[in-house]
């Protein structure tokens, strides 16, 4: 056998049955073999950014189908699903590095595969300071020199994969006619391990002694949960935790959804910038929140304001130093979260107070459906109302949908007002502020869903139009892949981001829009996609309804206010809290700089 043979037959022994990717001289040879390979898949996409995008997608898909089977969070386990991506050598990383930086920073389980060319002199045109690259993107790097180095380091990165870090393996492109020792390669896959154990809590009894004290003696407490809440498996005890100490309950935006389950009157919603006006009025007036699994940032944080001058707990394994630090001294708890919680369960009294889980605070939470009710209704003059447009996707994509969305302006109309239910599940692109892959990601995810065991779990894409036309070709590949996809275009005829923020710092906003629109629709149905374009609330509703369940790849080109600024970039870059003027925002004719 030869290596190139054998990467293919050990990635098969290994579990991974789907790859994405884009071909090159670094890997054409072993993706031909593992094509032919019974159960796997082999999904070309046109771009390395829509190649790894869609194994970022493709893996959170997976993992967030297992979390709602399983109903209570997977444990990081063996069974977490690696999103494997390959690239050629050279260029091929180098477009891959956006993506593969997104994906680090969301602790996607991801794994790019590729090769590295021998350094000569004249040098091959294609070799670049790989390992530097990867190192900038955060990603660790393995190159392989020798056939009997591959079954050991292919194990070690997709365990490290299964624990959150991405890594790019090379393969030094000269071994890969070379002869390949089958037997003790699959010897170390055979042997893969778990993912890394978080580590159990030992050494931090003072800590978490502290922290029992805290909580024992909070009149106002809330807890705070974040995806290392729920890689953690730490959810149920932490509602169980936090109904005796009369808390009520935040999310972080990765872990948006985590409780409702739980169907809980005190789940008060995200946390910082995109948190409703009560949630912000409750978490101000905390005095002890316990933050489970979030590394805490200047967005869930509203720049260290969200919460107060309440003290701090954090629970989380990876160390303090590696999380955000408001400035004054946290509590800190370095530990697994199920581990901790449990922990400071058997140290707090076993009968429940009320603490903020009150008729006062259920009746400011009540005010929210009627602000939110104010917005909607809003009319502005240049299109649709963006947060109308929510609410009816929200009405129209299933209770079981998986909802990716990008990052652009319209992610702080979609993110806070797509109702989170138990069967629904969220992929947020954020993390590296990365704008175009939500189509990427939500190919993947749509792979996902085809295997994973929850038939009929429709994937969502929601993504602004300059980010769409930035990878707008692997909405072909979702076609090729037979997705079942609906994607939702959220159309301003600009870069809003840059359009609101040109207008806030009092230059023409004019420069972030597109003076030559693209007739998204028209692009979007030559790639084959089911595609129209929807002016109206009437034919936004009609195509939902259309569409929201018809299988195939569908595209909804809704034509938004540009106008409307959200209520996240009034509060971040106007100071201004919309609570109390709804309908001034949402008809706010903009025309340039506030004066
Ligand atoms: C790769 C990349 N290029 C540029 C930007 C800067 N940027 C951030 S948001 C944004 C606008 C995205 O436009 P669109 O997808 O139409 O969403 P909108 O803001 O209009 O809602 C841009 C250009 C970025 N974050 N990433
Ligand atoms: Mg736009």
């Amino acid at each position: 056998m030869k290596v190139y043979q054998g990467i293919a037959r050990l990635l098969h022994a290994a579990g991974v049955t789907t790859v994405f990717g884009v071909m090159g001289d670094g890997n054409m040879q072993w993706l031909a073999e593992y094509a032919d390979l019974p159960g796997t898949s082999w999904c070309p996409a046109w771009h390395e950014a829509g190649a790894v995008g869609m194994a970022d997608g493709y893996a959170v898909a997976a993992g967030r189908a297992a979390e709602l089977t399983l109903g209570g969070g997977t444990t990081g386990s063996a069974e977490t699903t690696v999103g494997v991506a390959t690239v050629t050598m050279g260029p091929g990383v180098a477009q891959a590095l956006g993506a593969l930086t997104a994906a680090v920073r969301t602790r996607s389980p991801v794994l790019v595969i590729t090769a590295e060319p021998a350094h000569v002199t004249p040098p091959n045109s294609q070799d670049i300071d790989q390992r530097s690259w990867a190192a900038t993107a955060g990603a660790r790097y393995w190159l392989m020199t020798s056939p009997d180095d591959i079954g050991g380091v292919l194990a070690s990165a997709l365990v490290r994969a299964r624990s959150g870090e991405p890594g790019v393996v090379a393969i030094a492109a000269e071994l890969m006619e070379c002869e390949f020792d089958w037997q003790s390669a699959v010897a170390a896959i055979a042997g893969l391990q778990p993912a890394r154990a978080f580590r159990a809590g030992s050494g931090q009894d003072e800590a978490l002694r502290a922290a029992a004290q805290l909580l024992a003696g909070s009149a106002r407490p809330v807890v705070l949960l974040g995806r290392g809440a729920v890689a953690g498996s730490a959810i149920p005890a932490a509602v169980e935790l936090g109904h005796r100490i009369g808390a009520g309950f935040l999310s972080t935006v990765p872990a948006k959804g985590c409780i409702a389950r739980f169907r809980d009157p005190f789940d008060l919603g995200l946390a910082g910038t995109m948190a409703h006006p009560a949630a912000r009025e409750i978490a101000a007036s905390a005095d002890v929140v316990l933050v489970i699994g979030a590394a805490l940032d200047l967005h869930n944080t509203a720049r260290g304001s969200f919460f107060g001058s309440a003290e701090l707990i954090r629970i989380d394994c990876r160390p303090p130093t590696e999380l955000w630090q408001p400035g004054w001294p946290i509590t800190e708890i370095t530990s697994g979260s199920a581990t901790a919680v449990t922990q400071l369960g058997r140290w707090l009294p076993g009968n429940s107070r009320p603490g903020l889980r009150t008729a006062a605070t259920e009746e400011l939470l009540a005010r929210e459906p009627a602000r939110h009710a104010a917005l909607v209704a809003g009319q502005p003059a240049d299109g649709l109302n963006p947060w109308a447009v929510m609410a009816a996707i929200d009405g129209a994509v299933g209770d079981n949908a998986h909802i990716v969305s990008g990052v652009g302006h319209f992610w702080y109309f979609a993110a806070p007002y797509l109702s989170a239910r138990p069967d629904r599940s969220f992929h947020f692109g954020f993390g590296f502020g990365l704008i175009g892959q939500c189509v990427p990601l939500a190919a993947g995810a749509a792979v996902a869903a085809r295997a994973d065991g929850r038939p009929g779990r429709p994937t969502v894409a929601i993504e602004g139009d300059g980010s769409f036309l930035m990878n707008l070709q692997e909405l072909q590949s979702a076609v090729r892949f037979g997705a079942d996809l609906l994607v939702l275009v959220l159309n301003n005829e600009a870069y809003g981001s840059e359009f609101h923020k040109l207008g806030i710092a009092g230059l023409d906003p004019a420069g972030g829009s597109f003076p030559h629109p693209v007739d998204i629709s028209a692009v979007a149905t030559a790639l084959g996609a089911d595609a129209r374009r929807v002016r109206t609330l009437a034919e936004l509703r009609a195509g939902l309804d259309a569409f929201a369940r018809a299988g195939g790849v569908r595209v909804l080109d809704i034509a938004i206010a540009r106008s409307v600024m959200s209520e996240a970039y009034q509060l971040m870059h106007l100071g201004r809290d919309t609570a109390g003027a709804p309908e001034s925002t949402a008809t706010r004719d903009y025309q340039g700089a506030p004066s």
